[in-house]
């Protein structure tokens, strides 16, 4: 059995390597040439624990190869990114052009999966856009009964950092146009996935993801208006959470500088622009997520009018504790913001990069060691609770403000 896998990002790669694992021949296709040459060469060109050496031991088995266009297989796997537009509008053309550069190698019986999280009634439209490229093969959606191919969503729900643990642990949704659809995307996933494998519709399964992220979304901005009410009435909401979630149903999440990465602050949207009428507590909760990092803003702008020439030290730029992700990051957006306000001297700490990639280098005279930064800091804004900051103890912020997003102090 030959799987081709289309894209080789933060998921695909991860999914073509544990594919490859199990024995299967896989190719994997990017539009990157870097991408690929690196892979290639057994190397990767994203940071994922253990990653590398599962892709290693692929490419030297030949098991896995990488190329910039795709060739026949019996499955194929999309795994491109479904971004939004300005107008918070889904953006599906990566997904559009990896469905046209796969139908000319399709034949009868195979099998093509959508992972990118998408809207409902994304896999659908690939079924339909399928039928017109290839008017000589039945689409599912056309005769259920006589498809000469398959169809399916199976959403991917990997945690970044703990990719290749997830991949075959957690259980997955798959979601057929057909249930036969859904049956032959499944014998597929058993060959790797320990966690259960859950048939429904593709529908529902476009709908599940969605769901997932917006719960955790609707939950943080749960958080993130506690905290704002809390600075109000003088309360430490840590504290009050920690109170709160003593009781034996209730479990709130961890407030913050707003919410980063590539999924719960874009997929939500989904489901608003699906349905705008009705979707309004998934609307109000982006929303409020959004409108933190400028809530911090305004903290630090207000703190820094007590001094002359303020230092302030911004410890921490990725979007989450521990990793080295920068994108989408609220952390980055109001360091940035910061320093075009021109209020005083900006310090940057972020102990898990090396360089700061292109995009941010006007960053770069900022980047400090972290006991610079407290030594010459006035204002100490913790946006990451890395655990570098963590283990700050309270004695050496004595003489600081302290500004903390994440509650590393309690
Ligand atoms: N955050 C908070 N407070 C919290 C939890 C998170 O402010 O209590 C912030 C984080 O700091 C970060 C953002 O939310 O900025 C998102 O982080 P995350 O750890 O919640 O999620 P991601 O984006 O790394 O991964 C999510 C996961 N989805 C869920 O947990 C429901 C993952 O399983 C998905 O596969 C992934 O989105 C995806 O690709 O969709």
């Amino acid at each position: 059995n030959k799987v081709c896998v289309v894209g080789l990002g933060y998921i695909g790669l991860p999914t073509a390597a544990v594919i490859a694992s199990r024995g299967m021949e896989v190719l994997g296709v990017d539009v990157s040439t870097y991408a690929v040459e690196t892979i290639n060469q057994g190397k990767i060109h994203i940071v994922e624990p253990d990653l590398d050496m599962l892709v290693q031991a692929a490419v030297m088995t030949g098991k896995l190869k990488a190329a910039t266009v795709p060739d026949t297989a019996d499955a194929f796997i999309l795994a491109v990114p479904t971004p939004f537009k300005e107008d918070k509008k889904p953006d599906l053309s990566f997904i559009e052009a990896a469905v046209k550069s796969i139908a000319p190698f399709l034949k009868a019986g195979d099998l093509i999966i959508l992972e990118s999280t998408s809207p409902v009634g994304t896999t659908e439209k690939i079924s339909r856009w399928l039928a017109e490229l290839r008017t000589d093969l039945v689409l599912p959606h056309q005769d259920p009964d006589n498809a000469q191919l398959y169809v399916a969503h199976c959403p991917e729900r990997v945690l970044p950092g703990r990719i290749l643990q997830e991949l075959v642990s957690n259980d997955r949704i798959i979601g057929g146009i057909t249930p036969r659809c859904a049956e032959i995307a499944t014998s597929l996933y058993l060959q790797f996935v320990r966690g259960e494998c859950l048939q429904t519709s593709s529908r529902t399964a476009e709908m599940t993801k969605l769901t997932e992220n917006s719960f955790r979304d609707v939950n943080i901005a749960f958080a993130n208006e506690l905290s704002m009410i809390c600075d109000t009435l003088k309360i430490n909401v840590w504290e009050l959470i920690k109170l709160a979630n003593r009781h034996p149903r209730v479990n709130i999440l961890s407030p913050g500088p707003g919410v980063g990465g590539h999924c719960i602050a874009v997929d939500p949207w989904f489901i608003v622009d699906s349905a705008p009428e009705q979707a309004n507590m998934i609307r109000l909760a982006r929303e409020i997520n959004d409108y933190k990092p400028h809530y911090v803003m305004d903290k630090v702008i207000k703190a820094a009018d007590e001094f002359k020439r303020p230092v302030i030290a911004c410890l921490g730029l990725a979007f989450k504790a521990d990793i080295d992700d920068l994108r989408e990051s609220p952390a980055v957006n109001i360091t940035l913001a910061l320093k075009q306000q021109n209020i005083g001297e900006i310090l940057v700490v972020e102990p898990n990069i090396k360089a700061l990639p292109a995009s941010l280098s006007e960053l770069k005279p900022n980047l400090v060691s972290l006991p610079e930064a407290i030594e010459k800091a006035n204002i100490l804004l913790i946006l990451v609770d890395h655990k570098q900051f963590k283990a700050l103890s309270l004695s050496e912020v004595a003489r600081k403000i302290v500004i903390d997003t994440r509650g590393i102090f309690g």
